[in-house]
């Protein structure tokens, strides 16, 4: 696992800029905190954490033509937010390019930009982890879902699923259906 992580580690380091390295790595180290609390594996949750983003500094044409290549299906929302792309594509990249033959870290980074729902214990670690980073600081009330998470990962992720469901509709951005689902989800779990 240690080679693993360091080989993850140094290939993911050149695939990334400086920002989402720094990002990255908060990542990586917040979700074996958050495994260390409730009782998941740290060093799986420290490499989905590394690998989380590692399709996100693909330019947006490649990531188109990497997903025709490799007959990665893309939705209409997704065509039409290609930001979203990472997700789906970080999980192929993960299994292919870097080697990872544990299907929970790549299910876990498929779903980490718009949840799912039902999610795992390592989904939900690095979804979560991914929000409250120490480098994070622009979402709101970041003080209350960081000691939350460490609690009740269920009523951290109704607090992360509604700002970001609120966050995209003051911003008239569009909603994916799967971040409305994982929302009515956990509303649905209170
Ligand atoms: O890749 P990161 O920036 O670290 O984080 P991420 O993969 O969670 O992506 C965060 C962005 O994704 C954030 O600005 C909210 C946005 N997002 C999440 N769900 C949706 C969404 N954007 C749109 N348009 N629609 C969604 O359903
Ligand atoms: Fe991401
Ligand atoms: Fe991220």
């Amino acid at each position: 696992m240690q080679e693993q992580l360091n080989h993850v580690k140094k290939r993911v380091k050149k695939a990334l800029d400086k920002e989402r390295w720094e990002h990255t790595k908060g990542v990586a180290y917040t979700a074996c905190c958050l495994a260390m609390a409730h009782g998941a594996d740290p060093d799986q949750a420290m490499l989905a954490g590394y690998l989380h983003d590692c399709a996100k500094c693909i330019p947006n044409d490649e990531k188109f033509s990497l997903c025709k290549k490799h007959k990665i299906q893309l939705t209409e929302v997704e065509q039409r937010n290609p930001y979203l792309i990472h997700a789906k594509l970080g999980a192929f990249l993960a299994a292919k390019e870097y080697g990872v033959e544990d299907e929970a870290i790549c299910h876990a980074i498929r779903v980490h930009t718009t949840g799912a729902p039902e999610m795992s214990l390592l989904d939900k670690i690095v979804f979560i982890a991914d929000y409250i980073e120490p480098a994070r600081d622009k979402a709101k009330r970041l003080p209350e879902i960081r000691e939350t998470a460490f609690r009740d990962l269920d009523e951290a992720m109704r607090m992360i699923l509604f700002d970001t469901i609120h966050y995209l509709a003051n911003g008239t951005k569009e909603i994916d259906p799967t971040t409305q689902e994982t929302y009515d989800y956990y509303q649905r779990q209170q």
